[in-house]
């Protein structure tokens, strides 16, 4: 049997077509700054974010981690909400790599509010760490793919702003945001000092994320990024593959979400499963299964032949639609979900 995979939206292989696009890829040495392909994807992502210039990187920690560390110096303070992927996700980089204090904040999905934000901001006093940046996410990751109203975002962004603090946006799946609301990313890129975006997510490139922004700052993360070992040779490959995916697989988002709230919708009709359908926004769909520990249900529909991720909280499921889940591929997995938990 084959497994039906929702564990994420990372798991895609290349289709036929971008592995072409791969194939045929001009290549010279990035760190020469000659790979023709990266220039154009660096280019065009920048262009298209409403950004000034933007820089290739492996993967979307590496984007976030060069962000902060082109923002902040050690003691400083970043604010972000508490389930945000920096802080959870990231092996500890921010502490780790940059000396940098997290000032987790409580918010509902992923989301913040400005009031929030406001309080939190530390006054300039030699007792108190610097804050110095406002890190964001679109979509929210443990906020189970939520996206930010634009309106909302603004707010907050203005109050980081009148408290002199530069604003990062963890667009991680910031396609998908901008599917899902119908304006374009660049609508929140645009108010930031720095956007990370991931080419590898749901628009299913196989590795790369780029980190875009402000030129003085995209100048710094391309020194941090050598320091990090992230320099990459003939990464056209990569970035070919990249390109194809903002040309190709942005668009075809919806056919995603169309598929979460379908899987959403069979979930809720399932004995002891519950899914609050309206919080299905993106390819996200977070299910309690609440007659066994998440673990265990994870286990147990594995064994079924569908792959999930536990999402948090007790009885919690992830599960992420992409690219190499079609609708008929739904369809199996409610069947198989109901065998495993009503047998
Ligand atoms: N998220 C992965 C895991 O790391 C949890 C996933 O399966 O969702 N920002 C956000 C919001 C992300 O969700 C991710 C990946 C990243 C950054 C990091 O990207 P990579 O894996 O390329 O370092």
């Amino acid at each position: 049997m084959q497994p039906i995979d929702f564990r994420s939206d990372t798991v895609t292989k290349p289709t036929p077509a971008m592995r072409r696009a791969i194939a045929d890829a001009e290549v010279g040495d990035d760190v020469y700054g000659e790979d023709p392909t990266v220039l154009r994807l660096e280019a065009r992502i920048a262009e298209r974010l409403g950004l000034e210039a933007a820089l290739f990187v492996p993967s979307g920690t590496q984007a976030n981690q060069l962000a902060i560390g082109a923002h902040c110096r050690q003691g400083d303070e970043v604010l972000t909400e508490a389930g945000s992927h920096i802080l959870h996700y990231e092996g500890g980089a921010v502490p780790a790599l940059w000396g940098v204090q997290p000032g987790p904040l409580p918010g509902t999905r992923g989301l913040l509010t400005p009031e929030v934000v406001e309080a939190a901001v530390r006054e300039e006093n030699i007792h108190n760490p610097r804050t110095r940046l406002l890190s964001l996410e679109n979509t929210h990751n443990r906020g189970g793919g939520a996206v930010w109203p634009l309106e909302r975002f603004r707010a907050v962004v203005e109050v980081a702003r009148k408290a002199g603090l530069a604003v990062h946006l963890d667009g991680a799946r910031l396609f998908n945001a901008e599917v899902a609301a119908g304006i374009p990313a660049s609508s929140w890129a645009k108010l930031t000092d720095t956007t990370a975006v991931c080419f590898s997510k749901g628009l299913g490139a196989p590795v790369g994320s780029a980190l875009v922004g402000r030129a003085d700052l995209i100048r710094e993360a391309r020194r941090l990024r050598k320091r990090l070992g992230g320099a990459m040779r003939q990464a056209g490959i990569l970035a070919a593959a990249a390109l194809h995916a903002l040309e190709h697989h942005v668009e075809r988002l919806a056919e995603d979400h169309a598929n979460a709230r379908r899987l959403a919708a069979g979930l809720a009709q399932l004995p002891g499963v519950k899914v609050d359908a309206a919080h299905v926004e993106t390819n996200m769909v977070v299910a309690e299964f609440a007659s066994r520990p998440a673990p265990e249900t994870v286990a147990l529909l594995a064994r079924h032949g569908v792959l999930t991720n536990t999402a948090g909280g007790p009885g919690l499921l992830r599960l992420v639609t992409h690219l190499d889940v079609s609708t008929r591929d739904i369809d199996e997995a409610l069947a198989r979900i109901r065998r495993a938990v009503v047998a």
